[in-house]
């Protein structure tokens, strides 16, 4: 069986984009796969150490993982610093990778600015220790948006260059399986991670600038639709996103070349689970007038409930905790055999 591995950084109000390009994945898989959900806060102090009190971040995103329909007992949800191993691995992923490959992440140049050699030495290492987080459990499958696909590739890169430096030696322990990477045979400790990034909005645009992403940093308010905006506030956001002048086209083809058309025609395909050919055919031909209102209607439908639950489940942190604590524990023990086998593979004594 695929096993899911995917995070959430506790960093700031969720947002639409979160809520479409992770949360609402994560939900849809838990039929078919075994999940492992996490809360990345020691990767929320890598661009910014000092936080407000990141106790409370890290609870209001478990409470919006339970109130978007995630399973804490049939899957595990937990925060990343209960289980240490994730560190640990980190570290020895950060002798794998090289400083070539993680200078050349998008993120890091976004994040880092100019200033970059007063970007913290967590900040370049960000993507070993996120692939640490997903092959600690050996995890398959990695549902996110479209913006960590990078991250993922480099996961694959450290698995690799794991896998072949240390095969000798995976061999003798009897701990790897056979696979094919291109048209290379490789002995596999860990697994190529797949990414599940598809859907009809991969990557969520701001409402103001549909060539930017929907993200928690952008200084408007008004660029982004937070798991914690009321119905009306969500509704306003809606009516005044930037659009174009002319018509819903007919067709997928003809939002070619409007990126705030599409974005919105995005949003209302993936919160009603259709395709956007699909929602076309509905609204091709019509007013931005007419269909912001449809869509403020659907994504007040689709929000409002995981918004009061969130906020039912953030006045219960006692039961946050113990969420946290069972899926910690159990998360514990998987990553506890793994880095049993990486220690002998890596000669630790
Ligand atoms: N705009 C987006 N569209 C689709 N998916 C998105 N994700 C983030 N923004 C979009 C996905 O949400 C998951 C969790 O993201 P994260 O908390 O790890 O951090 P992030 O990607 O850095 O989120 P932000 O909002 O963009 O934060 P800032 O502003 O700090 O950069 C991931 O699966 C991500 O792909």
């Amino acid at each position: 069986k695929p096993q899911i591995f995917s995070g959430v950084q506790p960093t700031g109000n969720l947002h639409l984009g979160n809520y479409l390009g992770a949360l609402r994945k994560f939900v849809a898989l838990q039929d078919q796969m075994d999940c492992i959900y996490c809360v990345v806060d020691l990767h929320s102090i890598t661009a910014q150490l000092v936080h407000d009190d990141l106790k409370s971040q890290t609870r209001s995103i478990t409470a919006a993982y339970l109130a978007s329909g995630i399973d804490p007992v049939k899957h595990i949800v937990f925060n990343q610093s209960a289980v240490p191993q994730h560190a640990e691995l980190a570290w020895i992923f950060n002798c794998v990778a090289r400083i070539g490959w993680m200078n050349r992440m998008t993120q890091f140049k976004d994040k880092a600015g100019k200033d970059r050699e007063n970007a913290s030495l967590g900040l370049l290492a960000y993507p070993s220790l996120m692939a640490a987080d997903i092959l600690v459990y050996r995890a398959t499958h990695v549902p996110v948006g479209d913006d960590q696909k990078q991250h993922l590739e480099l996961t694959r890169d450290i698995a690799m260059k794991f896998n072949l430096d240390f095969a000798k030696k995976i061999k003798e322990i009897g701990k790897g399986v056979d696979i094919t990477v291109g048209d290379q045979p490789v002995h596999a400790f860990f697994p190529m991670v797949e990414p599940l990034i598809e859907g009809p909005a991969p990557r969520v645009m701001s409402l103001k600038d549909g060539s930017k992403k929907m993200s928690k940093s952008d200084p408007s308010d008004l660029s982004r639709i937070n798991l914690t905006d009321d119905a009306d506030t969500v509704a306003r956001k809606i009516r005044k996103a930037k659009t174009d002048p002319d018509a819903l086209p007919s067709e997928v083809d003809g939002l070619k070349g409007r990126p705030e058309a599409d974005n919105l025609v995005g949003i209302f395909a993936a919160l009603s689970d259709r395709t956007k050919a699909d929602v076309l055919s509905e609204y091709g031909g019509q007013q931005f007038s007419q269909f912001k209102p449809a869509l403020a209607e659907l994504a007040v439908n689709v929000l409002s409930p995981v918004n009061a639950e969130m906020r039912r489940l953030i006045d219960d942190p006692a039961h946050i905790d113990a969420v946290l604590k069972d899926g910690s524990e159990r998360a514990g023990a998987i990553a506890e055999k793994t880095m049993k086998d990486v220690h002998e593979i890596v000669g630790l004594l």
